[in-house]
C-alpha cells in the first residue's frame, strides 16, 4: 500500500515488471489505482492531474499511475505516458464508459501486442446496465482480454478482486481496432458555461471568484480579529520593550515579528484558507475545466488556451504546484501560461499581504483597481510574450471536452484544502518570520537606512519614499515580505497612487524564488533567466504607468 517511487528525471517508470495504467487524462486512472488499495495518487476532476509516472505496490503487483495521454498533443505529459508504454509488457488499460468506442478506437493502436486487461470506468454513468454489459462480454471475447467495468470511485471488493486476479497473467491484445462498438456517446449535461455569450462572462466571474471571496471573508475575518490578535500583541510586547537590541527589534521593532505577526494572522491566513477551499472546490467539481474551455475564444487572442487557464488558476493557490502542472499543456502555450502564472497569478500569500498593506493603509478599498490592473496588465504580458502560433485561430483547444461536472466531496476538497494550509504554517510562515528577523537586524545595524539613502534614485524613479526599498527587495523574493510595506509609517506616508504603485513593484519585479527555482528546472535555467528579465521590465513599466499615470490622474480629478 505504499508509493515506492516517482519515476527518473526522464519520467520512465522502474523497470521491475510493473502494470502500466495507461488511458486519456481523467478517465480514473489515479482513482482506479487508489481503490485496488495502491497509496494514495492525488485523483481530480481536471485535465492533467497527474504529471508523472508513479509506481505504487499493491499486494503482489506494481502499478504504475502515468499522465492521461492527450491526442494529437505535444503536451509533456503524453510524451511521458507514450514513453513509458514504449517499455511495459502489461498494461491495464482504462477507457471511459461513456465514450467506449472513441477511447478503444484512439488506444487499442497503442497497446496493442502488449498484455493487458481493460477497466471501463464511469459505469455509474450508463443507465441501462444489462445491453452494457452483454456488449462487454462480446468484446472481451473478441480482444480475448478481460473487460471490466467499474466506477473506479467506489470499487466493491468482488471487482477489486476481479482486476486483481485478471491482471496476474492477461493475454496479449492483437487488435487495433475495436472488432465491437457499443454505438452509445454520453455527453456532460450542458450548462450556462457552454452558452455561447453567457459562458465567457459567467466563466470570467467564477475566475475572479476565489479572489473576491477572499478580499471579502478577510475583511469580514480581520473586523473581528484584529482587536483581539492587538491585545495580545500588546500584552507580549509590554514587557519586551524594555529589553535591549537588537532583541527588542528583532521581537517588537519597526519590523519585529511580534509587531508584523498580527497582519499575517488577521489577513494572510484567512486569504490562504479561502483560496485553498475554493480552488479544491473548482478542482474536485470539474468547474476548472469547464471555465478553461468556455475562457478559450477570449483568451486564445493572447495566446493562452483555455486548458492553460487551469494552471494560471491553480498558481492563485501556490505558482509552484502550477508551473508544475504546466506538464500537460501543449507545447507552444507552456512557456507563456508559466511566464503568466510567475507575473499574473497572485497567489494567496499575495493577495493576503497586499490586502494587508492596503488595510495598513487605511485604504481596503484600493484592492478593486489593483486587481483590474493585475488582470490588465497580466493579459497584455501574454500577449506580448506569446508566440503567434499560439494566437492563431487555427490553433483549437486541445482538450476532449467531456469533463462531468459532479458534487465536490468533502473529503477531496479537505484533503487538498488542508494539504495546502499545513504547507503554510509549516514552511510558509518560520520563513516569513525569518524575514521579520533579517529586516529587524538590518534596521538595527542601520543597514536599512544607507540601502534607502542609495536606493532612493530608484525609488524616486517611481515616485516613491526611499525607506518602501527595502520591504521591495524582500518582498520580491518572497511574497509574503510585502507585509514589510505594512509597517507603521511605510505605506502610512504614502498616497494612494503610491501604494498602489509600490504593491505592483515589490510583487511583480521577480517570481518568489521558489518558483523561479520551479520553472528552472521545468524549462531549464536560460528560459527562467529570460522570463525573469522579461518579468522584471514588465514590472517597471507596469508601476511606471501606476505611479506617473495615476498621480496625472490624481491632479486632473
Ligand atoms: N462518476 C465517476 N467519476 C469518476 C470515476 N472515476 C474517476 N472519477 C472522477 O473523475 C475525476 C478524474 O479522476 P482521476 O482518477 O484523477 O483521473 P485520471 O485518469 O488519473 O486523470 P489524469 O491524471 O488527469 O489523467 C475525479 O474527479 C474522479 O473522482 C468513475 O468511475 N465514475
Ligand atoms: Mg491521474
Amino acid at each position: 500500500m505504499t508509493m515506492i517511487s516517482d519515476c527518473d528525471a526522464a519520467g520512465s517508470p522502474p523497470a521491475s515488471a510493473s502494470i502500466l495504467v495507461i488511458g486519456k487524462e481523467s478517465v480514473g486512472k489515479s482513482a482506479l489505482v487508489r481503490a485496488l488499495g495502491a497509496g494514495r495518487p492525488s485523483s481530480q476532476n481536471f485535465r492533467g492531474t497527474t504529471v508523472a509516472c508513479e509506481s505504487y505496490e499493491a499486494g503482489r503487483h506494481t502499478l504504475v499511475d502515468a499522465p492521461g495521454i492527450l491526442r494529437a498533443s505535444d503536451s509533456e505529459t503524453t510524451r511521458l505516458a507514450l514513453d513509458a508504454l514504449q517499455d511495459a509488457d502489461r498494461v491495464l488499460l482504462v477507457v471511459q464508459a461513456t465514450h467506449l468506442d472513441e477511447d478503444l478506437d484512439d488506444l487499442l493502436p497503442l497497446v496493442a501486442g502488449r498484455r493487458a486487461v481493460v477497466a471501463v470506468t464511469f459505469w455509474d454513468r450508463i443507465e441501462d446496465h444489462g445491453p452494457a454489459r452483454e456488449m462487454l462480454a462480446r468484446l472481451s471475447l473478441s480482444l480475448s482480454v478481460p473487460v471490466i467495468p467499474v466506477d473506479a470511485r467506489f470499487v466493491p471488493e468482488d471487482a477489486r478482486r476481479w482486476l486483481i486476479d485478471a491482471l496476474d497473467d492477461p493475454d496479449v491484445i492483437e487488435h487495433t481496432s475495436t472488432p465491437v462498438r457499443a454505438g452509445w456517446r454520453i455527453e456532460p449535461r450542458r450548462t450556462l458555461l457552454e452558452h455561447r455569450l453567457l459562458g465567457p462572462v459567467l466563466a470570467t466571474l467564477l475566475l475572479l471568484g476565489p479572489a473576491v471571496l477572499a478580499v471579502l471573508s478577510a475583511n469580514a475575518v480581520a473586523g473581528w480579529l484584529e482587536p483581539l490578535v492587538e491585545w495580545l500583541t500588546g500584552l507580549a510586547s509590554e514587557p519586551i520593550a524594555a529589553w535591549p537590541g537588537p532583541l527588542n527589534d528583532v521581537l517588537v521593532g519597526d519590523y519585529g515579528c511580534i509587531t508584523m505577526g498580527p497582519l499575517l494572522f488577521v489577513w494572510a491566513v484567512p486569504t490562504v484558507i479561502v483560496y485553498a477551499l475554493v480552488i479544491a472546490a473548482y478542482k474536485a467539481s470539474g468547474l476548472v475545466d469547464r471555465i478553461g474551455t468556455a475562457l478559450h475564444p477570449l483568451l486564445r487572442p493572447v495566446g493562452l488556451h483555455g486548458r492553460d487557464v487551469t494552471r494560471v488558476m491553480m498558481g492563485f493557490g501556490c505558482n509552484v504546484p502550477a508551473v508544475i502542472s504546466t506538464r500537460s499543456c501543449v507545447g507552444c502555450t507552456r512557456p507563456t501560461t508559466v511566464g503568466t502564472i510567475a507575473f499574473g497569478s497572485a497567489c494567496s500569500y499575495q493577495l493576503g499581504a497586499t490586502l494587508a498593506v492596503f488595510a495598513a493603509a487605511g485604504r481596503s478599498s484600493l484592492v478593486v483597481p489593483y486587481l483590474v490592473i493585475l488582470v490588465l496588465a497580466t493579459l497584455v504580458y501574454a500577449r506580448l510574450t506569446s508566440p503567434a502560433i499560439a494566437r492563431s485561430p487555427l490553433n483549437a483547444l486541445v482538450v476532449e471536452q467531456r469533463t462531468f461536472l459532479a458534487r465536490p466531496a468533502m473529503g477531496a476538497i479537505w484533503r487538498e484544502a488542508s494539504g495546502t494550509v499545513r504547507e503554510f504554517f509549516q514552511k510558509a510562515l518560520p520563513i516569513f518570520f525569518g524575514i521579520t528577523v533579517v529586516a529587524s537586524l538590518l534596521a538595527w545595524a542601520g543597514a536599512l537606512e544607507l540601502a534607502a539613502r542609495g536606493l532612493y534614485p530608484v525609488m524616486a524613479l517611481f515616485n516613491l519614499p526611499a525607506d518602501s526599498a527595502l520591504p521591495t527587495i524582500l518582498a520580491s523574493v518572497r511574497k509574503d515580505g510585502l507585509l514589510l510595506l505594512a509597517e507603521q509609517g511605510t505605506v502610512e506616508s504614502m498616497t494612494a497612487v503610491q501604494t498602489l504603485a509600490v504593491v505592483f513593484l515589490a510583487g511583480l519585479v521577480l517570481p518568489c524564488l521558489v518558483t523561479a527555482l520551479t520553472v528552472a528546472r521545468e524549462l531549464g535555467t536560460r528560459f527562467a533567466l529570460a522570463m525573469m528579465a522579461r518579468q522584471a521590465l514588465a514590472a517597471v513599466v507596469v508601476t511606471l504607468a501606476v505611479a506617473w499615470g495615476g498621480a496625472l490622474v490624481m491632479k486632473a480629478v
